[in-house]
């Protein structure tokens, strides 16, 4: 078949390294940009199968998120804009460490099992990073499309929600949005702009933000989208690309971790600032005290936040929609125990990575997903989002319902339920700030964190831990458990857990207590029983 030749012809041309094994993880492949390029090509292939199998738009995304700028990754966006569904992440393993003779083969095993029908059309949404090595390695996809004949639409520069954005409102005839950047800009700044233009008396103080872009994609993007927002929010952009490297000494991933302000921006006490990870995916926030102490309001806060807002306007709308919180075992104790005592929403722990999440919060009439890291949105099913229509329409309703009514709506056109969105997300809080008339301070003092631990362990082999109950209990090996469990009840407000990471060669440990000095001793004392 001609088709397969082509296949044949332009894989030599992205020959595999010999001896290299990948695997597609939590968040795709991702290693040095040098080991990809027949990866690429691979996903290239793999997405226009998906694409005849669904017969809708896949996206591809050429990034490695907050990984340092010599790394690379791609990661497949399925039709609604949501990751590709796991048992199509195993064809993406076996098609990535196929041998290039076996490559035909790997890939007619796939036709065969899922029943391709290859006279149906192909299309391929294509977007990158700002990495150097995106470009090249975009085309590589781009010519694994074309070369099983697909139809590809290379987006260029572009964040990874945005990417996500693209396919769903591709897939969804524009009911979701129009396809395009300037569309996105459109949809969420109108919707911003609609829910902050009654806050009265926003002074510029109050409209300011420092933002981190982490040299990164979303400081791009940002910047394009300034315009659109029509003097409403005053950003201030530090980190843009012009002279520093991508994720180094800045962005969320750095700021969560080093607990410290990004390199290079300058913040007066009480000045709200956030930072973005490399793809825009993930924010953090944070502010420096009157004493100079470096404050975060991470994802637990920034769910927090939004979880309490749209509890609010429900209520007020006289709306009975189920609200739920989705986290990870990384959640900070005092937010879960804020959001199930004081606040009187439903809690859900679920496994680390955003696909878990989202698949859980997609149970509910909204459900909110952020993990610590800052990656999250909000899920609203269909039904919630045809009642608030309903009423934000309905004449009859009184002044109270009907403008908590429209805020719901708005806040809904604000969100990008594909996936946590940096620019999207940061939106949503600036405007739930200016609403509530909060300022940063009174926003982190909702609850206190308790201080907490994470260490990273090496071992001789990381499969050998395996946990139940959300990640929060080890079954094996035998012993671990236990151990935990009694060097945890020797501190008070205390919790511990183990998990092997889905992306490094390590053990994560966790550790939370009341005092800082006893999270980081049972932390400690963890990481040797881990050994
Ligand atoms: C990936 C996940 C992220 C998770 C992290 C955990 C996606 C898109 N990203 O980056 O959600 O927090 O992995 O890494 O799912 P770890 O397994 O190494 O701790
Ligand atoms: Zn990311």
């Amino acid at each position: 078949m001609a088709q397969f030749e082509e296949v044949s012809q332009k894989s030599a041309v992205h020959p595999m390294p010999v001896g290299l094994v990948l695997q597609y993880g939590t968040a795709g492949f991702r290693t040095n940009a040098k080991q990809l390029d027949h990866v690429m090509f691979r996903m290239g292939l793999l997405a226009t199968l998906r694409s005849k199998k669904t017969k809708a738009t896949i996206g591809v995304m050429v990034t490695a998120s907050h990984n340092p700028e010599e790394d690379n990754g791609v990661k497949l966006v399925d039709p609604m804009g949501e990751m590709v569904t796991p048992a199509w992440e195993g064809y993406a393993t076996q098609l990535a460490n196929a041998e290039q003779e076996g490559l035909l083969t790997a890939l007619k095993d796939v036709i065969e099992r899922e029943a391709i029908s290859m006279a149906q059309e192909a299309s391929v949404f294509v977007g990158k990073d700002t990495r150097p090595s995106s470009e090249s390695l975009s085309q590589a996809v781009l010519d694994g499309v074309h070369a099983l004949g697909g139809h590809s639409k290379d987006y260029g520069l572009v964040t990874t929600p945005q990417l996500h954005y693209m396919v769903c409102c591709q897939n969804t005839q524009g009911r979701y949005g129009e396809a395009t950047v300037k569309g996105y800009y459109r949809k969420l700044s109108q919707a911003f702009i609609q829910l902050t233009k009654n806050v009265p008396n926003r002074t510029d103080d109050q409209k300011a933000l420092l933002v981190d872009g982490a040299n990164g994609i979303g400081a791009l993007k940002v910047c394009e989208m300034e315009t659109y927002l029509k003097n409403e929010l005053q950003l201030s952009l530090f980190n843009d690309g012009s002279s520093g490297k991508l994720n180094h000494l800045c962005g969320a991933d750095y700021v969560k971790v080093q607990q410290r302000a990004p390199k290079g921006v300058e913040m007066t006490a009480g000045e709200r600032c956030c930072s973005y990870d490399g793809d825009a995916d993930r924010i953090v926030y944070y502010y420096s005290g009157s004493a100079g102490r470096f404050h975060l309001l991470d994802g637990d806060k920034i769910a927090t936040l939004i979880s309490t807002y749209l509890k609010e306007l429900l209520t007020q709308a006289g709306l009975d929609l189920q609200i739920a919180v989705v986290q990870t075992a990384y959640a900070n104790g005092s937010s879960t125990q804020y959001l199930e005592d004081t606040m009187k929403v439903i809690v859900r722990c679920t496994k680390t990575g955003v696909k878990h999440l989202h698949h859980a919060a997609q149970e509910f009439d909204i459900g909110v997903y952020f993990e610590a890291n800052g990656h999250g949105t909000v899920l609203f099913s269909k039904a919630a989002e045809e009642k608030i229509q309903q009423l934000a329409q309905d004449s009859n309703t009184n002044d109270e319902r009907k403008r908590a009514a429209l805020l719901l709506q708005n806040t809904v056109n604000l969100i990008n339920q594909t996936v946590g969105d940096a620019i999207s997300d940061m939106l949503l809080i600036e405007a739930v700030l200016a609403i509530r008339g909060m300022t940063v301070q009174q926003w982190d003092a909702i609850y206190t964190d308790l201080p907490n631990r994470q260490l990273k362990v090496k071992v001789a082999d990381r499969r050998v831990i395996d946990t139940t109950d959300a990640e929060r209990r080890t079954v094996s090996p035998a012993g671990l458990q236990e151990a935990i469990d009694s060097l945890v009840k020797k501190y008070r407000q205390a919790r511990s857990f183990v998990r092997p990471s889905g992306t490094e060669d390590v053990v994560r440990v966790y550790a939370e207590a009341d005092t800082q000095e006893s999270a980081d001793a049972l932390a400690h004392e963890v990481s040797l029983a881990v050994y």
